[in-house]
């Protein structure tokens, strides 16, 4: 044992909340889809442009979905793959570097792993070069069993745009996939198209939203509502394919897609002023998690990627207890209402901190900063923990056997 590893599995132990017994299990058994949405923000749900909706789909989908409308992304310099690393592990990623790329070889006990050891074959799929984010290698270490990469897919001229495969055909040719695999499954799709520079071919713009001043901003509703439209063929499709009913679907917006050059025009489409606190806001994205036969709400909770391991686990009747994870259920009437961010910003249910600054949540006025300075402590000691177990490879020390409860 390390002593390091006591220390922090102290602080987690301490800090772990009991689920809440109206949502544990309630998915148990069933395949489990994550998408993750390539830079979708959340404040493209229910909002129009010129009248019309960006995300007519999901904003359909959330109404018979848990749907977290105070999620944020925790992503540093390793975006697409620092959210899969939050979301599978309920680490945080690095300060500086993508951990993908800087300790892939480590010890974990991700998702994927935990779920592979109880019965479930578990894939990612994705439409880009295996050695994008170094996936192939970092996959092995958080238990995928099947990457289904580039060579996987049909690409030609004409269902490719920009970063590759469109969205519509990564879906459909996903679906054909997930049809072979042994059941119960967990699949992660990671959508491309709506990547900056956000270009759409003419006939996948179903939008009008020439409407900022900024022509990338306006691109983006685009691609996005393209987005949209793909997911919804893809949910056509599951049922077709006899995928829906049995399954839970996750969906969560990997981080921004709107970048700092941009973020003067995107605080005047939301008809805010631009502050360190609206682009705190900004780094909200969706979490939907949609689970057939179950009606759903719309759930406040502030909460973040690091969220997702145990929330997931907990609906498939999995105890996390004693697992070293730094989120929390979601549905956890404990949840401690705290979304940290890697560089140190945070959010509670009342308040903001960012820019050094303390702000009021709601309001979005600036505040005492002893409101904020209650929290300085457990921000920096978590991302001091979960620094030290990936620099120090501290879960090789960790007994697996008591990770993984079996029944
Ligand atoms: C690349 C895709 C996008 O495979 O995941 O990566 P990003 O640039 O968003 O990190
Ligand atoms: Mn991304």
């Amino acid at each position: 044992e390390d002593n390091d590893l006591i220390e922090i599995k102290e602080y987690v132990d301490y800090n772990y909340v009991e689920p809440n017994p109206k949502y544990f299990g309630i998915a148990e058994g069933r395949n489990v889809i994550v998408v993750s949405l390539e830079s979708t923000q959340n404040f493209v749900i229910n909002r129009t442009v010129n009248n019309e909706e960006i995300t007519p789909f999901l904003n359909d989908l959330i109404k018979e979905s848990y749907y977290f409308n105070n999620f944020y992304h925790q992503t540093g310099q390793g975006k697409t793959s620092d959210s899969e690393f939050i979301v599978d592990n309920s680490l945080y990623g690095l300060g500086r570097g993508a951990v993908f790329f800087t300790h892939p070889k480590n010890e974990f006990m991700a998702t994927p792993e935990i779920l592979s050891n109880l019965g479930y074959t578990t894939a990612s799929l994705h439409a880009n070069t295996k050695v994008f984010w170094n996936r192939d290698e970092m996959y092995h270490s958080l238990g995928y069993d099947r990457f289904y990469h580039l060579d996987y897919f049909d690409v030609t001229e004409e269902n490719a745009i920009g970063w590759g495969l469109k969205d519509i055909h990564f879906f459909e040719q996903s679906v054909r996939l997930l049809k072979e695999l042994p059941q119960p499954f967990y699949a992660k799709l990671i959508t491309l198209t709506n990547h900056h520079p956000f270009v759409l071919a003419e006939e996948d713009v179903f939008i009008d939203a020439n409407v900022t001043e900024s022509e990338t901003l306006n691109q983006y509703l685009q691609t996005v509502r393209y987005e949209d439209e793909a997911l919804r063929l893809f949910f056509q499709q599951l049922k077709d394919e006899g995928l829906y009913d049995n399954s839970m679907i996750v969906i969560y917006g990997d981080h921004n897609g709107i970048i700092e050059k941009d973020y003067e025009a995107l605080s005047m489409f939301l008809e805010k002023d631009y502050t360190a606190h609206t682009v705190v806001e900004m780094q909200q994205v969706p979490l939907i998690i949609h689970i057939p036969g179950e009606e759903g709400e719309t759930i406040s909770t502030v909460g973040g990627q690091i969220d997702l391991k145990p929330t997931m686990l907990h609906l498939l009747g999995i105890e996390t207890e004693g697992q070293l994870n730094f989120g929390h259920d979601l549905f956890s009437e404990n949840h401690p209402n705290l979304a940290i961010f890697r560089d140190g910003r945070f959010v509670t249910d009342k308040y903001v901190f960012a820019d050094n600054t303390c702000f009021e949540k709601d309001s979005g006025s600036v505040t005492g900063d002893a409101n904020c300075a209650t929290y300085y402590d457990i921000v920096t000691k978590e991302l001091n923990y979960s620094d030290q177990i990936i620099y120090g490879d501290l879960i090789r020390f960790y007994n697996k056997d008591m990770y993984i409860k079996k029944e």
